[in-house]
């Protein structure tokens, strides 16, 4: 079992004791271990059956839990998880996947009202019970509400960053199959998606039978949905689905192009191949006459179907990256002769928004640097929290220039990397900064966001994040409008007021990179775009793997069809050092 598997189970644990009423000491104890447990940097197998070390050893990780993942490690399962289980019915627990939902409310909800299922849960809410209960309310019961449908979203669509493990799991584990000539992931995965609904996986080979067992074999699979002579679906453990097909070496391109989409983009493309006297289709593109066209999806004069490029081709348009292909502005691009160069993630110089151990960040200032000069950058920004967001230790003025000072220090000794004192700014919830003006001043970076009040009317959130952009020291604003994908829908925020201002008063908007966030998302970057405004793509890392996401920030980039000459954090230093006192 990976690491991230036994916290998995710690936390269920957590969420089962809870659920009961036990000892919250108890809980804890599970809770901290998962944590522990997820943030350890090696597997706990390797120091499981390494001679000269012990599970106890590890920070947080008492002699009881050691023998749980020892447990785990050897047979996968856990009999106290098991018995656990049988005790509280599994609707309950599902009603824990509702954003706002503990386990000690979703008991209450058992015990008061006798809800053991999401439809139950939603019955209530909108017959108005929830809300007479105790510790509910009015407000509560609209929050759940909301929470229940996207627990349901949730449920069907998974993470562009959570699919893409799986589809490197199974790329290897399908490329070892004899006779696989070509296999590419297709669909919205392949487009960049925020999200998945199900997983193309298409195969260039003439034996699909071997193919299609070794998806059967696959670890993950929980159950096989249909089998046909070169086509197959399976459901993972996880939920999602994988649709596989093998195609010969000939159509492969062009079932490539079908498969991966979009379904507009696709009708635009049939539409300029009919128009041409052609046929497209995921055999291939083919040359019609009057009498072909009720011989089958195959027949006509083969004109263009082994790479994707030769199907463009043989319909006059380009290439086009697969993250463009939304039927958004592709196909204008393609008539004015040149599509946009899309951002890549080498053209990223710097990352100016990550946290150290000075507030909610695990690796201090050294740490952070150290990881920054190793992945080649030129420039950083350190944006701890602000005094006011208490849960992460936001730091007050004093502690803050302390900082500052820190940083000068070890900017005297580093020729290679220029690190900015920034901070990471409340926006607080009545406006206005959550620090003084003249320590604003002094900050060579300051990003600015939300995190209180989240709940608040159109106007009034517009009006704070209004109030931050006319703030002579304000550089950004991150993840501009608050969203957490399947988990929490964006403030109401005037999205198209905030970039018109960002425009007016000339600061910068952030794509926040981690990909349970991703804002802005690529519809807004591309209108923040559209306005002159530079985006910068941003890690917001806490640790200094986190600094690592910045490529799904690029791929939502790229599907808002920026260059690098739209994002700031591209430029060289003595460039990107202009926009700072500009
Ligand atoms: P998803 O899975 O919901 O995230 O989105 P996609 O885009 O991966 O959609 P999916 O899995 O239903 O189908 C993959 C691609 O196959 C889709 O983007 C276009 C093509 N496709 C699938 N079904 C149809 C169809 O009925 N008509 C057309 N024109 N194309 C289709
Ligand atoms: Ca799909
Ligand atoms: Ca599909
Ligand atoms: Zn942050």
């Amino acid at each position: 079992m990976t690491n991230r598997e036994i916290a998995a189970v710690f936390d269920q644990i957590a969420d089962l004791l809870e659920f009961q009423g036990a000892n919250p000491f108890r809980v804890r104890a599970y809770r901290n271990g998962a944590r522990r447990v997820g943030d350890f940097p090696e597997p706990l197998a390797a120091v499981s059956e390494d001679p000269d070390r012990q599970l106890t050893d590890i920070d947080g990780i008492g002699k009881d839990l050691a023998e749980k993942i020892e447990h785990l490690l050897t047979f996968s399962r856990l009999p106290m998880l098991e018995e656990l289980q049988a005790e509280v019915p599994a609707g309950v627990m599902a009603l824990l996947r509702v954003p706002g939902l503990g386990p000690k409310k979703a008991a209450a909800l058992h015990k008061e009202l006798q809800i053991d299922s999401l439809d139950r849960l939603r019955a209530a809410c909108e017959a108005g019970e929830v809300q007479k209960l105790k510790g509910f309310g009015k407000k509560t019961e609209e929050t759940i509400l909301k929470g229940i449908d996207l627990a349901a979203k949730a449920d069907q669509r998974m993470r562009w960053a959570a699919a893409d493990e799986i589809v490197a799991e199974l790329r290897e584990h399908l490329s070892t199959v004899d006779g696989v000539r070509q296999l590419e992931a297709a669909g919205s995965y392949r487009r960049g998606k925020e999200t998945v609904g199900d997983l193309d996986f298409l195969v260039d080979a003439d034996e699909a039978t071997a193919v299609m067992d070794a998806l059967g074999e696959f670890p993950g699979v929980d159950e096989t949905i249909v089998r046909g002579d070169t086509k197959m679906s399976v459901r993972l453990d996880s939920g999602l689905q994988v649709d596989l097909r093998v195609v010969p070496t000939r159509s492969f391109g062009a079932a490539l192009q079908y498969f991966t989409g979009s379904k507009e983009h696709n009708v635009e493309v049939r539409g300029r191949a009919k128009a041409a006297g052609l046929r497209v289709n995921e055999w291939g593109v083919f040359r019609v006459s009057e009498d072909d066209a009720d011989q089958g999806p195959q027949s006509g004069e083969y004109v263009a179907g082994e790479t994707e490029a030769d199907v463009y081709a043989a319909l006059d348009l380009p290439c086009f990256p697969p993250e463009m292909r939304e039927a958004r502005q592709e196909f204008r691009w393609a008539e004015q002769g040149e599509l946009p160069k899309l951002i890549e993630l080498a053209d990223l110089r710097g990352d100016l928004h990550m946290h150290t151990t000075a507030t909610d960040g695990k690796a201090s200032l050294d740490e952070m640097i150290a990881a920054a000069r190793q992945r080649g950058y030129e420039y950083i920004a350190i944006t701890d929290h602000s005094q006011r967001v208490t849960m992460a230790g936001g730091l007050d003025p004093e502690r803050l220039r302390r900082q500052w000072a820190e940083i000068d220090r070890v900017n005297k000794d580093l020729d290679d990397l220029v690190v900015l004192k920034g901070i990471e700014c409340d926006i607080l919830e009545k406006g206005g900064m959550d620090l003084p003006d003249d320590v604003l001043a002094e900050a060579d970076w300051v990003v600015a966001s939300v995190h209180y009040g989240q709940q608040q009317s159109r106007e009034q959130i517009t009006d704070r994040i209004l109030g931050a952009l006319e703030h002579p020291s304000v550089n950004v604003i991150a993840h501009p409008t608050g969203r957490l994908i399947n988990r929490r829908e964006p403030y109401a925020v005037d999205v198209e007021a905030m970039i018109a201002a960002a425009a007016k008063h000339g600061k910068l908007l952030e794509i926040n990179a981690n990909p349970m966030r991703l804002d802005l998302d690529d519809v807004n970057a591309a209108s923040a775009q559209r306005r002159g405004i530079p985006l910068v793509i941003n890690s917001d890392a806490h640790s200094t793997a986190g600094l690592d996401v910045l490529r799904y920030g690029v791929l939502q980039a790229r599907r808002a069809g920026l260059t690098a000459a739209d994002v700031a954090n591209t430029r060289p230093w003595t460039e990107f050092k202009k926009l700072l006192k500009a």
